[in-house]
């Protein structure tokens, strides 16, 4: 029997979850206690957990295996019955969200900082889901949060590491620990929604050849198993495979900018049909056909709108829900549907509610995040394998011929998200202060959008919202300033970074006429960055004359 510990401790004021779970650098995470502080307030903020199961997984980025161990031991020490742990320390966020909901496990332990560069320099993060699948609810991160600034004493036993290369059971005093295959699980699941033999016949015809760029995050293994080994599509499918602690010195941000090796195979002259990457814990999507982006926002609604081709999918749709900032383009193809299209704010723990209530199918956020009911959190290579079937119940259309066709059909909602990176949090909050202040006062207000033309104001809020099955409410979720011409420009804070204040501006606008609708999406939305920057005072405020990122 290990000895069971009761360490003192004391709280650490910055232990707030944000947007996904906690992020801070890796040398925050490596002070003493400071790791020990949150899994123990997690802990203490649950209850019913004795006797049952935990899942702990992540990433694979560096300090991923010091934090699997101390977590397992402290799993033990709170009265786990059983934890689960992925083979290696590796467990995608979609894989955790899968295994919890397959073993009817209470939670899970997810250690990322998703997209967010990894190593000793980079960061690292930890979120907790619940038996749903699902991040937890705000509700939840905010007592763990609590806890935090209360904390006195954590639990552990004295027990050396356990073996994580090698599947198999440890018993770790009473608890029993079992080190699984991460994958398996998962890619049953997924084989059980599209139509695999469809798609194996199109990515071994040798006529169509798709790259999966997993970014040395933790994709890789997921992949190979999944288009190669289960698809037959030929091995160099999937290139940057391994799971790296630095991610190779990249940026896992599956993104036009960050995925630079994945757009220069893409718009190469021998470029493949179809292209597609995900980020560092394996919940982003992004696709890419030959020459050609497909925005994040449009892709959500084209499966949406092709769903009926899928056989998981083919009865129907429930609903459609979108974080606020993603384009309305889901809400044309759910109206088109006859169904409900919800709009959250940012971070997918708001979606779990309304899919475990049956109030929508599929979701998606402007942030390469697309997902559905088959697990509670984003999944990137379920979106990879919506659109190679897709692709393959609509044989000779290319991606880029499919998007078009979707413009045509729906219209084309031009959106852009502007990310000014690492500045000053003082100038970021003044400047969402500022915006709030104006509220009152910028409907009606007109503005010059060239050629002699002008947007007036017809709506401007603070976005709050109201979850139709709990009725808990959250405010503050992003200035929304709505112009005369379905036009849209949306202001928040990010909730994941961890240096300064990163601010996201969000740009859009309708174009219903297919002849205008080749447009270049900056030159479309540059009188709405122009505008954006008159109402917020953006160069001014930030000192940037540029965005750090547009997506
Ligand atoms: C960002 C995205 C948001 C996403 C979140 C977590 O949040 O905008 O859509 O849900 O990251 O995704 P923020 O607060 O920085 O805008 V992940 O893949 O980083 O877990
Ligand atoms: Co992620």
């Amino acid at each position: 029997m290990s000895e069971l510990l009761t360490l003192p401790t004391r709280p650490f004021a910055d232990q707030r979850p944000g947007t996904s779970g906690l992020r801070k650098k890796v040398a925050v995470f490596r002070q003493p206690r400071y790791l020990e502080n949150f899994v123990q307030s997690i802990f203490d903020s649950l209850t019913g957990f004795a006797g049952g199961t935990l899942v702990v997984g992540g990433d694979g980025r560096f300090h991923n295996d010091v934090a699997i161990q101390t977590i397992v031991r402290m799993a033990a020490a709170n009265g786990f019955g059983r934890v689960l742990v992925g083979r290696a320390g590796i467990l995608s966020t979609p894989a955790a969200s899968c295994v919890v909901r397959a073993r009817a496990a209470f939670g899970a332990v997810i250690l990322s900082a998703s997209h967010n560069p990894g190593g000793p320099d980079g960061d690292f993060g930890i979120k907790f889901n619940t038996a749903n699948g699902g991040p937890a609810p705000e509700k939840i991160t905010e007592a763990i949060w609590r806890r935090s600034e209360r904390i006195e004493r954590y639990l552990t036993i004295a027990h050396a590491d356990i073996d994580l290369a090698t599947i198999g059971i440890t018993a770790l005093g009473e608890t029993t620990v079992e080190v699984f295959d991460p994958v398996a699980e998962y890619a049953d699941l997924l084989a059980g929604l599209f139509d695999f033999p469809a798609m194996a016949r199109l990515v071994q015809g040798g006529a169509f050849r798709m790259r999966f760029d997993a970014m040395h995050a933790v994709t890789g293994p997921y992949a190979e198993e999944i288009f190669v080994r289960r698809l037959g599509a030929p091995p160099k499918s999937v290139v940057a495979a391994t799971p790296l602690a630095d991610f190779g010195g990249g940026h896992p941000d599956p993104n036009p900018i960050y995925a630079s090796e994945l757009m220069a195979a893409m718009f190469a002259a021998d470029a493949p049909d179809f292209g597609a990457a995900s980020d560092g814990d394996g919940d982003r999507n992004m696709i890419v056909g030959r020459r050609f982006v497909v925005t994040p926002s449009d892709s959500l609604a084209v499966l949406a709108a092709n769903a009926h081709l899928v056989p998981g999918y083919a009865k129907g749709l429930k609903g459609i829900a979108r974080s606020m900032p993603t384009s309305r383009a889901a809400d044309r193809v759910a109206a088109a549907l006859g169904v409900a299209c919800h709009e959250t704010p940012t971070g997918w723990k708001f979606f779990a509610n309304l899919l475990d209530a049956g109030l929508a199918t599929i979701c998606g956020e402007e942030s390469a995040g697309t997902g559905s009911d088959h697990v509670r959190e984003k999944d990137g290579v379920w979106a990879v394998l919506f659109w190679l079937n897709v692709l393959a119940a609509r044989p000779g259309e290319s991606v880029e011929a499919i998007v078009r066709d979707h413009w045509r059909r729906f219209g084309r909602d031009i959106y852009s998200r502007h990310d000014y990176e690492g500045i000053d949090a003082a100038a970021a909050n003044a400047l969402i202060a500022d915006l709030r202040a104006q509220l009152a006062t910028l409907p009606g207000r007109s503005f010059a959008r060239g050629e002699g033309s002008s947007a007036t104001v017809v709506g401007a809020d603070d976005f709050a919202y109201t979850d139709p099955v709990d009725g808990s409410v959250t405010t503050q979720q992003g200035i929304r300033i709505v112009f005369d011409d379905d036009a849209r420009i949306v202001f928040r804070l990010s909730g994941t970074g961890t240096e300064g204040a990163t601010l996201r501006i969000y740009l859009e606008r309708f174009e219903p006429d297919p002849a205008k609708q080749g447009v270049e999406t900056q030159a479309a939305l540059a009188s709405l960055v122009a505008i954006a920057d008159r109402i917020a005072g953006v160069r001014e405020r930030t000192g940037r004359s540029a965005p750090s990122v547009m997506t």
